[in-house]
């Protein structure tokens, strides 16, 4: 299998944090996307994601699958028992729910303030910057992380008691949030504390 990424992105971490929570690192041959001179934007690229966006898995058989989510939950069923998307209906519908909340509160605001607050990729490649828009989405993301710590105030981890993906998106906004130079508030005591569990776990330093 392929994954074709960028590596120290927040997206391509979700599921190189993912491939190693699984143990399937050596069977992936991960291929680097130069986002940064628009090489996810060709047309050869276009035909594996049309949304011109990393990570994308590519199967033996040319199979390609984007979307983090969808991407884990293909290499969750590969090997062992699912861990990371839920095993009984209930599991599963809590992790979708709570992974659609990751994304939208968290990765996908600071992900808008990046592309149009901030220089983003760059002059050739941000053709529409919307600078409201995008300190709109820092507040949308700040407020998504007192959601998150709210919500680890009555539990361990993002969807109850273990450790999913939905821990792995919010885990990369988190990092996405270092890079664009946003704290995290000193009062989202839970929030702080769950990401430096999260931090120890072997699939990270891996990633
Ligand atoms: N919803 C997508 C988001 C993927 C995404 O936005 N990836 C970024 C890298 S972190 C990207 O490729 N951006 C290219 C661009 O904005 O032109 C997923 O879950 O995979």
């Amino acid at each position: 299998m392929k994954v074709y990424d960028f590596k120290g992105f927040a997206n391509p971490a979700r599921v190189r944090i993912a491939i190693a929570e699984k143990g399937l690192t050596s069977r992936i041959e991960f291929i680097h996307v130069d986002l940064l001179t628009g090489a996810h934007r060709t047309p050869e690229f276009l035909a594996k994601n049309p949304s011109a966006a990393v990570p994308v898995l590519e199967l033996d058989d040319g199979t390609t699958i984007s979307e983090c989510t969808a991407i884990t939950e293909y290499l969750d069923h590969l090997q062992g028992e699912p861990t990371l998307t839920g095993r009984t209906g209930k599991e599963r519908a809590i992790i979708h729910m709570m992974q659609r909340r990751a994304e939208a509160e968290l990765m996908d605001a600071l992900g808008t303030y990046f592309h149009h607050a901030t220089p983003g990729l760059g002059d050739k490649l941000e053709l529409y910057q919307n600078r409201e828009w995008g300190e709109k989405s820092l507040k949308r993301g700040i407020a998504g992380m007192h959601y998150l710590n709210e919500v680890l105030s009555k539990q361990p981890y993002l969807a109850g008691d273990h450790f999913t993906m939905v821990d792995i998106t919010a885990f990369a906004g988190l990092s996405l949030a270092d890079f664009l130079k946003i704290d995290v508030p000193d009062t989202l005591t839970h929030l702080k504390a769950w990401r430096t569990r999260v931090a120890a776990r072997p699939s990270i330093a891996a990633a």
